[in-house]
């Protein structure tokens, strides 16, 4: 594959300082070479910048408003760009740049006349919208946003919102009244830890990848830090307890890898500002590799196409 890296340095989602040094921390901690070990191709587009934007005040109660809009029209049109030339792969950078990472590949697909899916890998069902948000934190909102919520003003329309039923989360286990009541009548598939606990995270994982393939669809994989156990990933701002363990999140990528389904992936949410000697960056490389093909033995894979 042509694997595409994009550095996206944003930190307006929240007010926490910090994941602007994330894209930098993964190629530190050797996303380029562990993907090349792998026999992929890797392009490095560096680090990006928001479009321009009038400073946002500092009180308001939306924190930073303008710098994301300015962040999602720059990483929206890098990301239809991108894949047209191959796997666009957002190393954030919080989770606010998925406004604009998931628009842009939502675009894109719609050019090929195929459908988008998005797996969202989170503690958190990020369904706020600049409404009910509580915090002010941006970073709680893409997933309205790129299903095509209207409470967005000053925000690019969405050209190709993701329909509901192509959307699954997997992790959840902080999720606010506003977007738990918002999310109610939606056919957004979610699994929150105790889903996980029951029955495993193999088995609803494999039941959305055979919607993808049925469909012919494209999918982008958005992966949160905290979606992991604080104890395995504690560099994250929002650590929330009892999260994915390390070898859970393992399998999640490497059937995402037998499927060969996936066309484009976020990292997102990473602070190594907080980590212990870059420990989290690394366990983050370590879930792309797996992604992207890293194996322990060969094996007989269940394959969709
Ligand atoms: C929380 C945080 N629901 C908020 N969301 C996070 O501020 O609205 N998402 N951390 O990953
Ligand atoms: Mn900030
Ligand atoms: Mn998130
Ligand atoms: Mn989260």
């Amino acid at each position: 594959q042509n694997c595409i890296l994009i550095g996206a340095p944003v930190d307006s989602g929240k007010r926490r300082n910090g994941c602007l040094m994330g894209p930098d921390a993964y190629r530190t901690a050797g996303l380029i070479d562990a993907l090349a070990d792998l026999g992929h191709h890797v392009e490095d587009l560096g680090n990006q910048a928001p479009c321009p934007f009038v400073p946002d005040q500092p009180d308001a109660k939306l924190h930073a408003l303008n710098e994301t809009i300015g962040w999602t029209k720059s990483l929206a049109e890098i990301a239809e760009t991108a894949m047209a030339r191959g796997l666009p792969i957002f190393l954030g950078g919080d989770h606010a740049l998925a406004m604009g990472s998931v628009t842009g590949v939502a675009n894109y697909a719609a050019s090929q006349g195929r459908p988008q899916f998005v797996l969202w890998l989170d503690a958190h069902s990020d369904f706020h919208t600049p409404v009910t948000t509580d915090s002010g934190n941006l970073h709680g909102t893409p997933v309205n946003y790129f299903t095509g919520g209207t409470d967005f003003e000053g925000f690019p329309t969405v050209q190709n919102p993701v329909p509901y039923h192509q959307i699954c989360m997997m992790g959840l286990r902080s999720v606010d009244t506003a977007e738990r009541t918002a999310m109610q009548h939606t056919e957004i598939q979610r699994y929150d830890m105790r889903d996980i606990d029951e029955n495993g995270i193999s088995a609803p994982l494999n039941r959305f990848l055979e919607a993808v393939n049925a469909a012919n669809g494209m999918l982008h994989v958005s992966w949160d830090v905290d979606f992991l156990d604080p104890a395995a990933a504690p560099a994250v701002g929002t650590t929330v307890p009892g999260g994915a363990t390390v070898r859970e999140a393992h399998l999640v990528g490497e059937i995402l890898h037998d499927s060969g389904l996936v066309t484009s992936m976020d990292l997102v949410e990473l602070n190594p500002f907080l980590d212990e000697r870059g420990r989290t960056a690394h366990l983050m490389v370590d879930l792309c590799a797996s992604t992207l093909g890293r194996r322990v033995f060969d094996r007989v894979t269940r394959s969709f196409s």
